[in-house]
């Protein structure tokens, strides 16, 4: 098989991965492929919650047109008898001549033993391929493997002078239907929405995908030191059917833990720091909880702090073409610098127009 011909069921495989994104944490969303003689003949993705995985989903679709096939995955196969059996194992006796995969698998259970125990059953393994764009979908997993926490995506939609609200605290449609859409998206493929206890009482939010035909729904995290957030809004309303997590701090009220643990939601308890909730102790506990890809949807406070603490991965801008001035509400807070060599730096991934809006999304510089 020629390399073009790997780079484009490989990719196959990584787009039918990211299906999965936001429904399958704490286990990695993979994608998998199988092909006989340039035809496809199995394709499978892990399912929601993380099981089954991609691979015996794929094999079970190929049937015997696995014997001899190549199967492409999104991730080194899984080696070891966690819930599932090895997917080495389900390749192996398939009878799959060749597999491609672009990257190991993190999770110190398998790193390099998966891809060891396919090539001592004599079977042919490639890697290397598509491995940056392997590592961006993976960053969530690898990155909670490694670091116990979370990948986090910032979202801020504001004006053209990076406004989110007039000071009247006016902040309904600044950018458009697009980009709304857009949002729901990305909700959609992350694991959890988080937003600040600000803007839990400011906006109300419902924090929930709509519009896409979706069933599948986000954990809603808020972060709120002393759980200051209204009984009566949406989230205390509708936490028994859709998750809520509020991150609160070790010193928040016992009283007001237990009314919101009896309206549905799950309590994290996190390390106060300096007079606030401690970001990465945040994130830590999120980690804890499972939870792989994070959108952060503000406000100014919570993301002023979180890329302070440097713990920004991903920037999503949206950008209207409306004025709002000096007294408008900036859609970040304070961050305390004083040299812009200080300033907290990302580079350009992509940048386009959405409906009358301009998107841009960046990465952290270095990362
Ligand atoms: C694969 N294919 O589709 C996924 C994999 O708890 P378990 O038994 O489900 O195992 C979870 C681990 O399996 C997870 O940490 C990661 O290493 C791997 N995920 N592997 O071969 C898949 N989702
Ligand atoms: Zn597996």
């Amino acid at each position: 098989m020629n390399a073009a011909t790997d780079r484009r069921f490989l990719s196959l495989a990584l787009s039918l991965g990211r299906r999965g994104q936001g429904t399958t944490w704490p286990n990695p969303a993979v994608g998998c492929v199988i092909v006989q003689h340039s035809r496809i003949v199995g394709r499978g993705w892990t399912a929601p919650g993380g099981r089954p995985h991609a691979e015996p989903q794929a094999l079970a679709q190929a049937g015997q047109a696995a014997r001899g096939a190549t199967a492409y995955v999104s991730l080194e196969p899984c080696s070891h008898h966690g819930q599932t059996p090895p997917c080495t194992d389900a390749l192996i006796a398939a009878g799959v001549a060749r597999v491609v995969a672009p990257l190991e698998d993190m999770d110190p259970r398998v790193s390099g033993e998966g891809f060891a125990r396919l090539r001592a059953a004599g079977i042919e393994v490639t890697t290397g391929l598509l491995s940056d764009e392997a590592g961006r979908d993976h960053a969530g997993f690898f990155l909670r493997t490694e670091q116990g926490r979370p990948f986090v995506t910032l979202k801020l939609a504001s004006s053209f002078d990076g406004r989110i609200a007039t000071a009247t605290g006016d902040s309904q449609w600044i950018t458009g239907p697009e980009a709304r859409r857009h949002v729901h998206a990305m909700r959609a493929r992350h694991d959890a929405v988080m937003v600040g206890a600000g803007t839990a009482r400011a906006d109300d939010p419902g924090l929930t995908v709509r519009g896409l035909g979706i069933a599948h729904q986000p954990v809603r995290v808020v972060v709120s030191r002393r759980i200051d957030l209204p009984l009566m809004g949406q989230l205390a309303r509708t936490a028994k059917e859709t998750p809520v997590w509020i991150c609160h701090g070790t010193d928040a009220d016992p009283t007001l833990r237990d009314t919101w643990t009896g309206l549905g939601a799950r309590l994290i308890p996190c390390e106060v720091m300096g007079g606030q909730l401690d970001p990465l102790s945040v994130l830590k506990g999120l980690g804890e909880a499972g939870l792989t890809r994070v959108f952060c949807e503000g406000g100014g406070a919570l993301a002023a702090s979180l890329l302070q603490a440097d713990l920004v991965d991903e920037l999503l801008g949206m950008t209207a073409g409306v004025a709002i001035g000096a007294e408008g509400l900036p859609s970040l807070g304070a961050l305390g610098l004083s040299r812009l060599a200080e300033a907290p730096r990302f580079r350009l991934r992509e940048s386009r127009m959405l409906g009358g809006d301009v998107l841009h999304h960046w990465e952290r510089a270095g990362g």
